[in-house]
């Protein structure tokens, strides 16, 4: 077992999709808060890739994207040391156990999921596995015995999911899945888009002006910044439903920097909103600019590699044993 170069007590474990390059949302909702947990949690960090080809997605990006990934996280300051990373498509017991939780999971509560529902409107040709998606997600869960799971609000109802799944088998077959429970990160960290800032800032938007991810080009996303919708009350103050636009610059200018809102609302009292957009910019792309150096130094390394082959073995046994376990318990062997 690799020695994690800390103490701890707890088991975290979460995961993005590879499912385009990730955004400033991805960075400030989610990365951040993996790099503040990862001194206080023994952390498992994946790439659900498996989970991004429940929409269609084109192969050679989809592979480029995935090595992505990890560079970014490593990039983004997810210390290999303090996190055991992996693939999830590389560790085939989370589709096995999910087969297992599937069988095990009424059709009727699975119609409930409200991610479903939304993505199956927005196209109705889509695949099985978006239906049985937050049956994967479980498995990817249960797999480990973890604690917590870290995710967005939108991912709650997986989590609870997850939860009634392994509840219901324990009492079907005897003690076999640890319960976790959701964390949601506090509110205040959703970074909304830049056009239309009622909007959540997301990977698959379709327009790239509103999006700001982590491998744009620094002068584009200095535009971008610029140019984000606001209003024309020239107050540089935090108002989410009258003033959109400004309070997502703040949010963002409070997660980079670590300062209070009211901070914030002070130092720019009397300034205008261009020059509040471009201090905004400058510690976007200041940021930004220590990840992308980062990650061109390691994204052809072997770095990557020796980190996954390393990690892979080790999450392959765990989810292996979890596997047979529940095999022996559902009767499946000789
Ligand atoms: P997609 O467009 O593919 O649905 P996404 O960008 O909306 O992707 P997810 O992959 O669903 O993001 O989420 C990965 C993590 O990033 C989750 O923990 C989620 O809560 C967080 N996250 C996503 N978008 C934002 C955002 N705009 N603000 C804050 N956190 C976000
Ligand atoms: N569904 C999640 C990604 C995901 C995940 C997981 C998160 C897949 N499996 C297990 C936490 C734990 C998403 O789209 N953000």
């Amino acid at each position: 077992m690799k020695e994690l170069s800390k103490t701890v007590t707890k088991t975290i474990l979460t995961g993005i999709q590879p499912s385009g390059v990730i955004t400033l949302g991805n960075y400030i909702g989610a990365i951040k808060q993996m790099v503040k947990m990862q001194e206080e949690f023994k952390s498992y960090i994946f790439i659900a890739d498996m989970h991004a080809i429940t929409v269609p997605q084109e192969s050679n990006l989809l592979h480029e994207n995935i090595r992505s990934l990890v560079a970014l996280y490593i990039a983004c300051g997810i210390d290999p040391n303090k996190n055991i990373i992996f693939i999830q498509s590389e560790n085939e017991y989370h589709a096995n156990i999910s087969w297992l939780l599937e069988c095990n999971t009424p059709f009727g509560e699975l119609s409930r999921m409200t991610q479903f529902k939304d993505k199956s409107s927005k196209n109705n040709n889509f695949c099985a596995g978006l239906f049985t998606y937050p049956i994967l997600m479980a498995a990817d869960i249960l797999a480990y015995d973890v604690d917590f799971v870290p995710v967005g609000i939108d991912q709650k109802q997986h989590v609870e999911l997850t939860r009634n799944i392994a509840i219901r088998f324990n009492k079907k077959y005897g003690e076999t899945f640890k319960i976790p429970d959701a964390y949601i990160a506090k509110e205040g960290t959703k970074i909304m888009d830049l056009i239309n800032p009622i909007k959540k800032m997301s990977k698959s938007s379709e327009n790239p002006k509103g999006v700001i991810r982590l491998l744009d080009n620094l002068d584009d996303i200095r535009k971008k910044i610029m140019s984000a919708t606001t209003d024309s009350d020239c107050k540089i103050i935090y108002d989410i439903e009258n003033k959109p636009g400004i309070s997502n610059l703040i949010n963002i200018y409070a997660s980079i920097t670590g300062q209070s809102i009211k901070e914030i609302e002070n130092y720019f009292a009397n300034q205008n909103y261009g020059e509040f957009k471009k201090q905004v910019a400058d510690v976007v792309t200041r940021e930004i600019e220590g990840i992308q150096k980062r990650y061109y130094a390691i994204i052809n390394s072997n770095e990557i590699d020796n980190i996954l082959s390393e990690n892979i073995n080790i999450v392959r046994e765990i989810a292996k044993n979890k596997f047979i376990t529940m095999k022996r318990k559902i009767g499946l062997y000789r």
